[in-house]
């Protein structure tokens, strides 16, 4: 017998997402470009279910029935290029290569189009959920055509995640739209992340409590409208000692937060597109300002100034943090989505916002009950114009932004870094502000650059003679 899929790149992610859809009865081709790894998961979990073992691409693309489908788990980059021009020459019209790796969405929308002038469909595919998520079931984001969904699309259905019976895996849109979601998945991840490290920074710094307590709060906010994946391992991370020292183990790991490029990606595609993703800005900043030891250690003496006491309610300032929390990760979601909104515009994908964050439901990190929310604000309206608007966030966040803004207070009073609450706090008061500043940015670039302006009360461009008699004329 033939096999129904392949997978070639069997390290963490490749083989236990071969695993996965050999426990789901498929027949799975395995390929690695060194071959010990090809025999290790064999010999550890060759009895999980049905395999085809091969050693070069001829020996796995001959094992495939057709049309063939191979999944290429292997490093984003050079080596997805090149596993990709190896598969392409042994294949045939028709056949599907999948990219399952974390690629750019720019370097997919351009292998796409160099293998659809050979007749091969290529599904550039997100997948979440890490090592974990993909043996027992990842949220998958494909993108590609439409067509190669119809015959791809039940496989990776059947090994996603499952919500109330929905699998976590739908077709997003055209070539990188699946990368392209992915990467704003990773980069809300970043967010979701910087915002509980402030979290617990204010509940460690301002009110002083031991790692076990700060890990009980978690736990109790796990159980609300936190609740969430990041929410119910961050109690477990703050909970775990350390077994050589007895310390709380986050005590004794190095304050540097390492990056792989998925976060720095999304904000400059936000950038390009023009869309103010802050919330992930600050959180892929904060990683790098973490890792900026030299200055970190030039600076330690910088005067603090005079500083606040800390609050003296102490139930009172933990639930304002929830707040502020909860807040600001509806703002880095409404960012993230607008986001997602602008770049389904600018490549004309028709991203469905509704059914993107159905799949987030689960298998995926940033796995919430607050997707649940979402989906619903999309189902009520597709065309919001902002997540802070659906009658949900509204209510929620209106009120909870008098907590918001004494924890951003508080934090600037005490000397700690919120650079993702602030952040989130100021687009919230910019986003329902009626009169920006930007009149005055208006009124500068007229003036040293003749930008021109607008007016409010009439049509059309207008330049003042800055340089002459300052009277205005039309541009
Ligand atoms: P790695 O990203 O560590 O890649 C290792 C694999 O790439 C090995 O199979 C290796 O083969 C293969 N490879 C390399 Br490196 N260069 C190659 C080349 N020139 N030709 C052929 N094969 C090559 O593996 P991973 O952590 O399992 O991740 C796989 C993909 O999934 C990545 O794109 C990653 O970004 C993505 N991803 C990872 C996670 C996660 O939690 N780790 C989550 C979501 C997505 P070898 O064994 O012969 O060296």
């Amino acid at each position: 017998p033939k096999a129904q899929i392949g997978v070639t790149g069997l390290a963490v992610m490749g083989s236990n997402i071969a695993r996965n859809f050999a426990r789901n009865g498929y027949t799975v081709a395995l390929h690695n470009r060194s071959v010990a790894k090809t025999d290790a998961l064999l010999a550890e979990h060759g009895d999980e279910g049905s395999f085809i073992r091969s050693e070069t691409i001829e020996e796995f693309v001959a094992a495939l029935e057709r049309p063939r489908r191979a999944l290429i788990m292997v490093q984003a980059g050079a080596a997805t290029d090149a596993v990709i021009d190896s598969l392409a020459d042994a294949m045939e019209p028709g056949d599907v290569i999948i990219d399952g790796g974390n690629a750019l969405y720019t370097d997919t929308i351009r292998r796409e189009k160099a293998l659809a002038e050979r007749g091969l469909h290529f599904v550039g595919a997100g997948i979440s959920g890490g090592e974990e998520g993909a043996l027992n079931g990842p949220a998958i984001m494909p993108g590609g055509p439409a067509e190669s969904y119809k015959s791809l699309g039940p496989l990776l259905e059947s090994v996603a995640a499952k919500v109330d019976g929905e699998p976590c895996c739908t077709h997003i849109g055209p070539d990188g739209s699946g990368h392209f979601v992915k990467m704003v998945h990773n980069g809300i991840e970043y967010a979701d992340m910087q915002l509980i490290g402030e979290a617990y920074d204010l509940l460690r710094r301002v009110l002083d409590l031991p790692n076990a307590e700060i890990a009980d709060v978690f736990a109790r906010w796990n159980t609300g409208a936190l609740e969430s994946y990041l929410v119910e391992i961050t109690a477990e991370v703050l909970a775990q000692v350390d077994a050589e020292t007895g310390k709380p183990l986050v005590d004794v790991i190095v304050d540097e937060a390492g990056q792989k490029g998925t976060g720095r990606w999304t904000v400059k595609s936000a950038l390009d597109l023009g869309i103010p993703t802050t919330g992930i800005a600050e959180a892929v900043f904060a990683r790098a300002l973490s890792s900026s030891t030299d200055q970190r250690k030039a600076a330690a003496g910088l005067s603090a100034g005079t500083l606040a006491a800390a609050p003296t309610d102490k139930d009172t300032f933990i639930d304002d943090i929830h707040a502020a929390l909860y807040a600001s990760k509806v703002v880095a979601y409404a960012q993230g989505f607008d986001q997602i909104a602008a770049g389904s515009k600018e490549y004309g994908w028709d991203v469905d916002p509704g059914a993107l964050a159905t799949i987030w439901r689960g298998g995926c990190i940033i796995r919430a009950q607050f997707l649940n929310r979402i989906r619903e604000a999309y189902a009520e309206n597709p065309q919001l114009p902002s997540l802070l608007l659906a009658p949900y966030f509204r209510e929620a966040v209106e009120a909870g932004v008098d907590s918001w803004r004494r924890v951003v207070a508080t934090a600037a009073a005490t000397g700690i870094p919120v650079p993702a609450f602030g952040s989130s706090l100021s687009y919230y008061d910019a986003l329902r502000s009626e009169r920006l500043p930007a009149a005055l940015t208006q009124g500068l670039r007229d003036y040293f650059g003749a930008h021109t302006y607008r007016r409010i009360d009439k049509e059309g461009s207008f330049h003042t003679l800055w340089g002459g008699d300052r009277s205005e004329v039309t541009a």
